[in-house]
């Protein structure tokens, strides 16, 4: 089901993300299901624990379109994680209450080759059949909604594989690409094709378009940045790209600072997102022309709203106006934040600033 090829290459976020300046922009915000929104608490009680909601088909797809049915988001991105594609390589995770992800940290030889890659596939399956529900779902009952399929980039997912939690500098990880770079690429290239492998999948269910989040790319210093970030990116998009030539990818490489330029020019994403530190001015003028842009509202200027939100929001509209553009957060929803802030910047963003 490539989008390009059917009339739904007309849904407005599927236009912008393939580089035309479509306005108002389409909009989505990065964790829009979640925790801020009471239908998403119950169902998340129903479910249990975290995996068991991202691999139940019918209960991911109905927190996918909470937000769509409540909002009308142009875009609605299959509820997962990005530690699921770890998960599916066979390496031990959980969600602790109040604690984030916690998994067997990978640290030698041994552990890498353990990884099972003919197993993802199989393992992910439920995942996959989340995305046939909610695109058969869309198509439906909101049919110029488009649906993102998404993974982790390499890096980020082995910062998180090698650390076993969430952290603020990832030094195990860090060190370990510095102190045995042999085994540290191998990871990497175990993660190319998991990930290559876990996006394939999804596009063949329906997913229109997907989104590679690189939330640690901003630790690295430029050479490690081009060698962990940047290389194993470019090899994802090229991978995809053979298959589904036209399905837009959307990279996030978070705090990437000046090397968002090069990011955008070596990877070969079609949009690059912005996350909050980043001068949309600035980045609009290191990416190239025919790159689109998403972002970057402070996902907390959501939370405090009414002439804080409308500042924050209208300036990056200002800025992005004439570009291929798609507004979004410049980073995941926080939980705190008033659900009718959300339908407040909705308004203001379809009323083009
Ligand atoms: O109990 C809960 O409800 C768990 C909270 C939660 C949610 C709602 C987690 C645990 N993951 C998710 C969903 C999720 N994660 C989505 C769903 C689609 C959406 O609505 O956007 C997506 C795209 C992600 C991606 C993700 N997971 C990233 C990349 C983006 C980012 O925020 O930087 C990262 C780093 C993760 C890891 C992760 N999963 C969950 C948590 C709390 C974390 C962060 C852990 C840490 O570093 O401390």
């Amino acid at each position: 089901m490539d989008a390009g090829t059917t009339g739904e290459a007309r849904k407005p976020l599927l236009r912008a993300l393939s580089g035309e300046a479509v306005w108002p922009p389409p909009m989505w915000l990065m964790r829009q299901a979640g925790r801020y929104l009471p239908e998403y608490r119950e169902v998340r009680k129903q479910a249990g624990d975290f995996i068991a909601l991202c691999t139940t088909p019918d209960l991911a797809a109905e927190v996918t379109i909470q937000p769509i049915r409540r909002y009308g988001m142009d875009g609605a991105i299959l509820f997962s994680d990005i530690l699921m594609v770890p998960w599916a390589l066979g390496q031990g995770l959980r969600f602790a209450e109040g604690e984030g992800p916690v998994l067997d940290p990978l640290r030698d030889a041994t552990a890498v080759a353990s990884l099972e890659l003919d197993k993802v596939r199989e393992r992910a399956a439920p995942i996959f059949e989340t995305v046939r529900l909610t695109r058969a779902a869309l198509a439906a009952h909101a049919p110029k909604v488009a649906l993102i399929g998404f993974a982790g980039s390499p890096w980020t997912v082995a910062a998180y594989m090698v650390e076993g939690h969430g952290s603020k500098d990832f030094r195990t990880a860090r060190g370990m690409a510095y102190a045995d770079p042999t085994l540290f690429g191998r990871l990497i290239r175990t993660l190319v094709d998991a990930t290559t492998d876990y996006l394939l999948a999804q596009i063949e269910a329906g997913a229109e378009a997907v989104m590679l989040f690189d939330s640690w790319a901003g630790m690295l210093p430029p050479g490690q940045f081009r060698r962990w970030v940047i290389e194993p990116s470019a090899a994802i998009v090229r991978n995809v790209k053979r298959v589904h030539p036209s399905i837009p990818v959307i990279g996030f490489p978070r705090l990437a600072g000046p090397l968002i330029g090069e990011y955008a020019q070596r990877t070969g994403v079609n949009t690059v997102a912005m996350d909050t530190a980043m001068d949309p001015r600035l980045a609009a003028s290191l990416v190239p022309a025919n790159v689109g842009l998403q972002g970057n509202l402070d996902p907390l200027s959501l939370v405090a709203g009414g002439i804080a939100l409308e500042t924050e929001a209208r300036q990056i509209l200002a800025a992005m106006r004439g570009r291929p553009f798609v507004f979004n957060l410049g980073h995941g929803i926080e939980k705190e934040t008033p659900p009718e802030h959300v339908a407040q910047l909705v308004r203001l963003v379809r009323s083009g600033g």
